[in-house]
């Protein structure tokens, strides 16, 4: 039978001007070679250390840059064929399964967790094929109340997008735009389904507020009467509640036509059993759905990360269902993007860069890293199938309407399921699920699934799939990258290290795509050692680099130059500001000297065994004054916390050798300029970077200054710094 050429779902393009690029690459690495000839060729006699240190940090900025080189070589992006998906198999697509995650009723709160499962329902795809699980890891029956709430509003939610097909299908989302939702319907009907919306979020932070639920709504669901005044958060038995289970009556929607099966899950939790945070979350949900939908498909979100796009179920399948790529792919992973950015990206939370550049990078040596949120997978490949060349999925899995079982008994099952010794003695954890035992699991679980064999594709269309909420202040930011560089550098050391782990299964670039983040942690030593010693040296009058007469210097200013171009280049092209590129250089110092800083210290702790592993929620509430702030983009710290004292510190240090450093040279005469001259330039950086923390400690009044306590702590550990170096 001759071979049908058929239209492929999806084509992926190499980005262009990668010529110009290399070439590029290939003259900055003859510049970093000739800095490390000259470095390591002329160690002088007089401050040998800090020579030594320079050396250090050199090299191993020169190896970091290598590998990230091996995502920048090759770039890729997609493009997907939602018509010739639509033409080639109508609505024959497969179940798909969704996960939100929840963890704790008071930093999410139930009101926009139920935006983000509500945006999920409304999916542009059959609705007796789309199943919601909502994992409650709070236990909250706040949380439960909330989806109950949800479960009412879809019936007039769901019709009215699909009616009006509107955007973005988060009723939160949706009404928090400014305008443009105005024309779609009647007046009438908007401020119908808007009151409605209103009236309820209400109820439910009322609800939030007093902690209680009021006893006329629980005699709505028998599911209320799981929860007694003995259960805490931690210390509860398995709840598993179908809401809607897309067969009784109830769970049309006001227009007659199905709605997607719902479920709320609090898996068991007990002191003496060890819960694995959101990975242990991810497999209960993974068994649970098994006995309900279980669907081939399942995609996971965060409950902050909202669908902006109600195709991207269809978008996905692209992927799958490619008759000719389809069958290697294990999962396809979006990007996070946010909705609450400002113009100029205060805190450098955009990614933009991560997104199209190292992600595309990513893609082209084998995969994007699996991100836990935002993600496609295959069901049978989170339980551990490896791949084979012959591999054929049966798309008409799924359970539905097969199943036989009440949903009491069904409901049992799913809660045996969920229960702490379910997983014991298992491979679930290990071999099977998301993996335990590290703070970013996510990362070792797409690792794994590589080393079995399969690709994974990053799709970062134009309009984003997914939006979540980035951090809005200093203290949120620096605590998220503690934790995402902490986890990636525990892995870099254990025996997941992508050289070790991956070793003759990946291509070593895909090992080198995955170290860019497992090294993030140890860049901190580095640059510490950047942005203190060659300052303190000025003061000293010791030269660390070479003087402006000779032609050595050219490869440092080359390298330098052309790395901050390029790096510029690259924040513009991804549609960032030339100030937000201005804003996400001073965060990445910030970041390397604090969050990363703790990274390194954190990991050292936990590897000698002084400290357990914790996890901790970054919060995605923020008081009033500190939204007008992040509005301004004026940058917070208020509280006395030990990163800002590292911060005022560095800062407030390269303000004196500048100044004491500029008056040397004035008093001694300009020979001295030639010999300092990049010391200066280098200092010189650092106080315009560091400029709004001057101000923070010395101009402004406002409460989001750094507080007085901050600020002396700093001047007394420049002073100690300062007596240290001259009378040692
Ligand atoms: C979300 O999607 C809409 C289209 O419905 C688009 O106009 C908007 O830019 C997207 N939001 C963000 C933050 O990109
Ligand atoms: C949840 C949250 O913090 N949302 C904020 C995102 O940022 C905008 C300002 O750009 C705020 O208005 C939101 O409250």
């Amino acid at each position: 039978m001759p071979k049908i050429e058929r239209e492929r779902l999806f084509t992926t393009e190499r980005s262009g001007g990668r010529a110009l690029y290399r070439l590029h690459a290939v003259t900055v690495a003859v510049g970093i070679c000739l800095v490390l000839y000259y470095r390591a060729t002329r160690v002088p006699e007089q401050g040998r250390a800090a020579w030594l240190g320079m050396l250090a940090s050199e090299l191993f900025f020169a190896a970091y840059w290598v590998i990230t080189q091996s995502v920048r070589w090759s770039p890729v992006r997609h493009r997907t064929f939602r018509d010739r998906l639509a033409a080639r198999y109508g609505e024959r697509l497969p179940c798909v399964d969704i996960f939100v995650c929840t963890a704790d009723p008071h930093s999410e709160p139930p009101s926009l967790v139920i935006s983000t499962v509500l945006s999920v329902m409304a999916y542009n795809y059959p609705t007796e094929k789309l199943s919601v699980y909502l994992s409650d890891d709070g236990g909250s029956v706040l949380t439960f109340y909330a989806l109950w709430e949800a479960t009412l509003f879809a019936k007039e939610w769901l019709p009215f997008c699909k009616r009006y097909n509107i955007e973005p299908r988060s009723p939160a989302a949706y009404f928090s735009e400014p305008d443009g939702y105005q024309d779609v319907c009647t007046p009438k009907e908007l401020s119908f389904i808007k009151d409605m919306y209103e009236e309820m979020t209400e109820r439910i932070d009322t609800a939030v507020m007093s902690g209680k639920i009021p006893e006329e709504i629980k005699a709505n669901h028998k599911g209320f009467y799981e929860w007694n005044p003995e259960i805490t958060s931690k210390n509860h038995q398995p709840i598993v509640q179908i809401l809607l289970d897309g067969k009784d009556r109830n769970t049309v929607d006001n227009e007659g036509n199905m709605l997607p099966t719902l479920v709320y899950m609090a898996r068991e939790k007990r002191p003496q059993h060890h819960h694995n945070f959101k990975a242990g979350a991810m497999n209960a949900l993974i068994r649970v759905s098994s006995v309900i939908s279980n669907s081939p498909i399942v995609m996971n979100v965060d409950c902050d990360m909202y669908s902006n796009n109600s195709e991207t179920i269809r978008d996905a399948l692209c992927f799958f269902l490619d008759e000719e790529m389809g069958h290697k792919i294990g999962f396809v992973q979006y990007p996070q993007n946010f909705n609450n950015l400002t113009k100029n990206n205060i805190y450098g939370n955009s990614h933009q860069v991560t997104n199209q550049v190292e992600m595309g990078g990513m893609d082209s040596v084998g995969g994007p890293q699996y991100v836990g949120t935002g993600c496609f997978h295959r069901r049978e490949i989170l339980c551990g199938r490896k791949f084979a060349e012959d591999y054929k999925e049966d798309w008409n899995g799924g359970m539905k309407d097969k199943t036989q079982e009440s949903i009491d008994e069904i409901e049992e099952k799913a809660e045996s399921l969920a229960a702490c010794m379910f997983e014991h003695d298992t491979q679930w954890g290990d071999e099977i699920g998301v993996k335990y035992g590290y703070p970013v699991e996510d990362i070792i679980t797409g690792l794994a699934i590589h080393c079995r064999g399969w690709k994974s594709v990053h799709n970062n269309p134009p309009r984003p799939a997914f939006l979540g909420v980035a951090p809005t202040t200093l203290a949120q930011t620096i605590l998220q990258h503690k934790r995402w560089s902490e986890g990636s550098f525990s892995i870099f050391l254990s025996k997941y290290c992508p050289f070790l782990f991956g070793h003759g299964k990946i291509k070593l670039r895909h090992q080198m795509g995955y170290s860019i983040y497992g090294l993030w942690a140890p860049n901190s030593l580095p640059t510490l050692h950047y942005v203190i010693i060659p300052s303190l040296a000025l003061l000293q009058g010791n030269p660390l680099f070479p003087e402006m007469r000779s032609p050595w210097i050219i490869p440092f200013i080359y390298v330098l130059c052309v790395n901050n171009m390029y790096s510029l280049y690259e924040s513009l092209s991804a549609g960032d500001t030339l100030k937000g590129w201005w804003n996400g250089q001073r965060m990445w110092m910030v970041k390397r000297i604090t969050s990363y800083l703790y990274g390194v210290i954190d990991t050292l702790r936990q590897l000698l065994g002084l400290s357990k592993m914790t996890f901790a929620v970054t919060s995605k509430v923020s008081d009033e004054d500190e939204s007008t702030s992040y509005e301004q983009e004026i940058m917070e710290f208020g509280s006395t916390s030990p990163e800002y004292v590292i911060i005022a510190t560095i800062a407030l240090l390269n303000l004196v050798c500048l100044v004491g450093g500029l008056g040397q040279i004035m008093t001694s005469g300009w020979s001295l300029f030639n010999v300092f001259c990049p010391q200066l330039i280098l200092c010189a950086m650092l106080v315009i970077t560091n400029a709004p923390f001057y101000e923070a400690m010395f101009l402004r009044k406002d409460k989001g200054r750094i507080p007085f306590p901050v600020t002396l702590a700093s001047i007394g550990f420049v002073t100690l710094t300062f007596l240290v170096v001259w009378y040692q």
